[in-house]
């Protein structure tokens, strides 16, 4: 049977359930961020907007129905992923948009979750609703890569940050105050970029120089904080440092070998760091295993900061899918290429976006 045919005014719904969706991300792990909107077409009229809740729960669907209330009957429901169709928490979705009366639904991608699969979609049209699939499934795709490469590939969408001068240098801390190779506009920016992830990644060398507190805090905007992680095969991190002083509020997570210290261990513990054992392969932490580790703690989205044996090893470990460039003035795109590929070594990255930071640049790169 032919897939029924969308609308401009379909379009235009699905692009508000998008924005809807990536402002939760970064706050819904180990669950997708999931937007949905109800709408009645006759009139274009919005009834109800949800998204996916702090934690994973309640689920989109289930929060614009009620918060559409009676209204819902006849109307159709315009939604990022696939309803689910599994018992969770609470019954699925899908069975939920049915007993709603909902006549129409618009989904952008199928839910690539083996509990649900093209499953939810199959209840909606059994129970007669007309179902169209796709309207909005490029930029759906973008905003739930964490939740579809962990289910198909067993680790989190990954994203390498890296800051560097205009010679394509480092910023070295003094382990007093951290140095900005950049101004305060990427330094915002650098904020609200940690606010879409679940985790931060650092190595020890960074906790050591910098003394970094990777929150993000941005005083009446914003003030999030996501799990904290930081390799250290020998546990050779100051028990002073800020991560580690701020680890009984904030999960902050170390990565260490088998053998490390055990007196360190429990001075760490007792500070609120949880220590995960990672086997050592070829003289360093296991990357896969600590992949492993975080999909398992139900990380989707991971933010790697640094610093330069980190990012590499990603790189080398064929674990990068995007990476976030900033660069102090305006260099050309050249430029930014060749000091990643530096840092990197031979990773194939797309340019995707080049945009101005007050006096500096951002650039996006994906795998090609
Ligand atoms: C939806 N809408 O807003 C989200 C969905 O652990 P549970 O029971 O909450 O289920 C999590 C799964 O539900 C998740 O893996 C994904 O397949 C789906 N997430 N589904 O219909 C939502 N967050
Ligand atoms: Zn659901």
């Amino acid at each position: 049977m032919a897939e029924p045919k969308s609308s401009a005014f379909d379009a235009e719904m699905m692009a508000i359930a998008l924005r809807m969706a990536g402002r939760g991300l970064g706050a819904t792990a180990p669950n997708p961020s999931v937007g949905a909107v109800i709408a009645d077409e006759t009139t274009g009229e919005i009834l109800a907007r949800g998204v996916t809740a702090p934690g994973g729960r309640p689920h989109a669907e289930t929060v614009a129905i009620a918060a559409a209330g009676q209204r819902v009957r006849g109307a159709t429901i315009y939604v990022t992923l696939e309803p689910c169709s599994h018992y969770g928490r609470t019954g699925p979705c899908a069975d939920a948009i049915v007993a709603a009366g909902l006549k129409r639904a618009v989904v952008a991608i199928e839910d690539p979750d083996p509990r649900v699969s093209g499953r939810g979609l199959d209840r909606l049209r059994e129970a007669g609703l007309e179902v169209v699939r796709g309207v909005g499934a490029a930029e759906a795709r973008r905003i739930t890569r964490g939740h579809i490469v962990r289910i198909t590939e067993r680790r989190p969408f990954t994203t390498l940050k890296l800051a560097l001068d205009p010679a394509g240098e480092i910023a070295r801390g003094n382990g007093v105050s951290p140095i900005w190779v950049t101004g305060e506009t990427a330094r915002v920016h650098g904020m609200l970029l940690r606010a879409h992830f679940d985790a931060i990644l650092v190595g020890s060398a960074t906790v050591r120089d910098d003394d970094p507190e990777l929150t993000c805090r941005l005083p009446g905007l914003l003030d999030r904080s996501p799990a904290r992680i930081i390799l250290s095969h020998a546990l050779d991190i100051p028990t002073g440092a800020k991560l580690v002083r701020s680890a009984a509020g904030i999960p902050t997570w170390l990565m260490t070998a088998p053998e490390s210290d055990p007196q360190k261990r429990v001075q760490l513990i007792s500070h609120g760091v949880e220590i995960h054992d990672i086997p050592i392969v070829g003289g360093d932490l296991w990357l896969p295993a600590i992949m492993e580790a975080l999909v398992g703690r139900g990380i989707t989205r991971l933010l790697v900061e640094g610093g330069p044996r980190i990012w590499r090893s990603f790189a080398d470990a064929s674990l990068v899918d995007e990476v976030i460039l900033y660069m102090a003035g305006t260099p050309a795109d050249k430029k930014a290429m060749d000091a990643v590929a530096r840092r990197l070594g031979p990773v194939a990255l797309s340019l995707v976006d080049r945009r101005p930071m007050g006096s500096d640049t951002m650039w996006r790169l994906h795998r090609a």
